[in-house]
């Protein structure tokens, strides 16, 4: 007998819950909370984009890997300013208390200009992501990393450049898993979160990214062993945390 369509859609259920993978599932920003988008259900009222699945990104090239897999554009905006307290909890989707499920590797917040444009309609190929704060191993030869804390459910705090010009933007947090990474498996978690930074900030990145583009598989903080030795020097991948310089006059803009 055909298993009936209920019993298939119960089996796929626990198939994706099984998944042992991720997605922010809160953010807090100057202690205003939002919920996270759960995969498959789509909520009203929210700032981050939802993803079709808690499965990473697998591929430097995917084009997904600029706001995660299958991800599509959030409802709302919402308000943060030069300065601003972010506050981001990653959770796996295992029943509660379902905390972050990797240990391995680093994790990484970029920000994109909307360059005029609401971000729900900007173009995530074209954005020009600057990388704002970045944390790897909890101190240099140490095997723990600040991923680690994620899974007792602690939260990843950043604040935004205290300098940013006003404008929307598109904040993309990342975490990349290295557990499988010695065998060319890094898994790279993003998401994409629509923010309306207001306030009189003239700063702007010194230095941009492009995502997919700025990684390689080869690079030495993708293609790495963690587990080898505490000495990694690890080297995170997208380059430097970027500055933020007046745009009022210091630069002239050459276009040719
Ligand atoms: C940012 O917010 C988090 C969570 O609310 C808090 O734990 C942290 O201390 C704050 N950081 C600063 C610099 O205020
Ligand atoms: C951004 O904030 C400004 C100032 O409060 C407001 O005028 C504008 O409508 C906001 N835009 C969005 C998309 O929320
Ligand atoms: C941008 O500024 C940062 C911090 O000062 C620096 O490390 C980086 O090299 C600069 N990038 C460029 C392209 O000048
Ligand atoms: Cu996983």
């Amino acid at each position: 007998m055909l298993p009936s369509l209920r019993s298939i859609c119960a089996l796929l259920a626990l198939v994706a819950l099984a998944d042992a993978h991720g997605y922010v599932r809160t953010l807090a920003i100057d202690g205003k909370s939002y919920k996270g988008n759960l995969p498959r259900e789509q909520q009203p009222g929210i700032p981050i984009w939802q993803i079709a699945t808690t499965s990473p990104v697998t591929s430097t090239t995917d084009p997904d890997l600029a706001c995660g897999l299958g991800a599509q554009p959030a409802a709302l905006t919402v308000p943060a300013g030069p300065g601003s307290n972010i506050s981001i909890n990653w959770a796996s989707t295992e029943p509660p208390p379902s905390y972050w499920f990797h240990n391995v590797g680093p994790i990484m917040i970029y920000i994109a200009s909307c360059e005029g444009t609401p971000c729900a309609q900007f173009d995530r190929s074209a954005a020009k992501w600057a990388k704002i704060a970045q944390a790897g191993q909890k101190a240099q030869f140490s095997k723990d990393w600040v991923q680690g804390d994620l899974t007792t459910g602690q939260p990843y705090s950043f604040s935004l450049p205290d300098n940013i010009k006003s404008g929307e933007y598109l904040l993309r947090p990342e975490i990349i898993a290295l557990q499988g990474a010695m065998s060319g498996n890094a898994e790279f978690y993003v998401t994409c979160i629509q923010l309306n930074i207001t306030g009189n900030g003239n700063g702007v990145p010194n230095a941009t990214v492009s995502l997919p583009g700025a990684y390689n598989p080869d690079d030495a903080g993708i293609n790495v062993d963690v587990y080898s030795t505490s000495d990694l020097g690890y080297v995170f991948p997208g380059g430097p945390i970027a500055a933020f310089v007046s745009d009022d006059g210091a630069f002239t803009f050459v276009s040719i």
